[in-house]
């Protein structure tokens, strides 16, 4: 049987009552692992409405239906499941995150929140709660902006934080527009952009997460709440040289761009090391793309992405120009040239201190006192944080490792998860609280 099953063990309820089903986050986590495994990579890669995000989806819309849970799709691609209960038509109660992941990321980062949000809410049906407001599930779209470079794309449309037109023709790596991707998907590429009554919908949203991190392993905490997040951008950097014979050409008639890329990496790391440790700065070079990639070719083109994060967005913007400016350095060095491109900047998060406070309040009976820990990680919960009261559970990552296929989470603490989800959504769903 699959993580859908009858409360009472296993057996089909009386058929008169309507079945009332638990979702048991673990078994649903498992029945989602096959979808989107990375053969080449390891881990799971999960994009904006490629197969395995298809499939995804198709899951989250069996389950939340089963859930007897009202489901859409908004403008902006992101998937809604609603439990109304008879209660007011007030604005929602929302948790949720994210399906889609990194290229060969892990297997709870984004999937554990909706997981739990549908489980949370199983879970409340079971006991008879009555929510006196509807309580949503979301999956937003392309959170990690791994198809299309921008990050938390479905929450940022929603927000009004991006205009449509740059979302529209934003591509892929194989060339499709955004534009093309959501019209195949039914999605209408005119009407994507600001959602302000979905928005005004909204009461308040809590995210479930799996913690990318370890600050709640040496604390001995299963959960803890977020604080902020760090302050982060994206930078698309292409160095430009001249393509020759790696064995033919002379050093020093080179003008060869993976030696600036290379000042670039090392720069990344060097800067951020050498800004004011209260900064908490990091900057990384994940993803580099050479043309023509030859073993035995100078390229001709480079193409390099900086992630750069820090306490503030003046920190940020300090170590950008840094490293860009080395950047800048070593490619007059080398005769190359540089373009940079700023592909998405977040500003610092202070997520909402009442709704923080409400939702440690509810979680104390079981758990105690729950520390709270900054993150260094972009969630939509960070988006809507400016338009919403907004507040995040983490889950406790033993290892701390993310965005890597060995991210992981004990099911006694996804267990704990949802404990503390369904308390927190029970609380704020009782008494006009939200
Ligand atoms: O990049 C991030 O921080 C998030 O995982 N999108
Ligand atoms: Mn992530
Ligand atoms: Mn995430």
């Amino acid at each position: 049987m699959g993580p859908v099953e009858a409360a009472a063990g296993g057996e089909a309820p009386a058929a008169e009552a309507p079945a009332a089903v638990l979702l048991d986050p673990v078994a649903a986590l498992a029945e989602l692992a096959p979808l989107g495994a990375d053969p080449v990579r390891g881990g799971w890669s999960r994009h904006l409405f490629d197969d395995a995000d298809r499939e995804m989806r198709a899951w989250f819309v069996r389950t939340a239906r089963s859930l007897g849970l009202d489901v859409e799709v908004d403008r902006n691609a992101n998937q809604w499941a609603t439990w109304r209960a008879g209660g007011a038509a007030a604005p929602a109660v929302a948790t949720g995150s994210h399906l889609d992941s990194v290229p060969g990321g892990g297997p709870l980062d984004g999937p554990l929140g909706v997981v739990s949000g549908l489980a949370a809410v199983a879970r409340l049906q079971a006991e008879g709660h009555r929510p006196d407001r509807p309580i949503r599930v979301a999956n937003f779209a392309e959170e990690e902006g791994a198809r299309f470079g921008v990050p938390c794309l479905g929450s940022q449309l929603l927000a009004g934080d991006l205009t449509a037109e740059r979302v529209r023709a934003l591509t892929d790596t194989a060339g499709a527009t955004a534009a093309d991707v959501l019209a195949g998907a039914g999605i209408d590429p005119a009407r994507i952009g600001p959602d302000p009554d979905r928005l005004a919908d909204l009461a308040l949203y809590l995210e479930l997460h799996v913690e990318q991190g370890r600050q709640l392993a040496p604390l001995g905490h299963p959960v803890g709440l977020a604080t902020s997040i760090l302050a982060h951008g994206r930078w698309r950097v292409t160095l430009t040289g001249r393509g020759d014979h790696a064995g033919a050409t002379e050093l020093d008639s080179r003008h060869d761009p993976m030696l600036v890329a290379a000042a670039a990496i090392r720069s990344a790391r060097d800067r951020a090391v050498a800004a004011e440790p209260g900064t908490r700065s990091r900057a990384t070079v994940g993803k580099l793309h050479a043309v023509p990639g030859g073993s035995n070719a100078i390229a001709s083109e480079v193409t390099l992405w900086l992630d750069a994060r820090a306490e503030h967005d003046a920190d940020v913007r300090a170590l950008v120009a840094a490293i860009i400016g080395d950047v800048e350095a070593a490619s007059a060095a080398e005769g190359c040239g540089v373009v940079v491109v700023e592909e998405s900047f977040s500003t610092r998060v202070e997520f909402d201190a009442d709704l923080t406070d409400r939702v440690a309040a509810a979680l104390a009976p079981r758990l105690g006192d729950v520390p709270r820990i900054p993150t260094g990680a972009g969630h939509d919960a960070g988006i809507l944080a400016a338009h919403l009261p907004a507040a995040m559970l983490f889950v406790r990552n033993p290892d701390g490792v993310s965005h890597s296929p060995h991210e992981g989470a004990s099911d006694q603490d996804i267990r704990a998860g949802v404990d503390a989800l369904a308390d927190a959504l029970r609380a704020l769903t009782s008494g006009g609280a939200a």
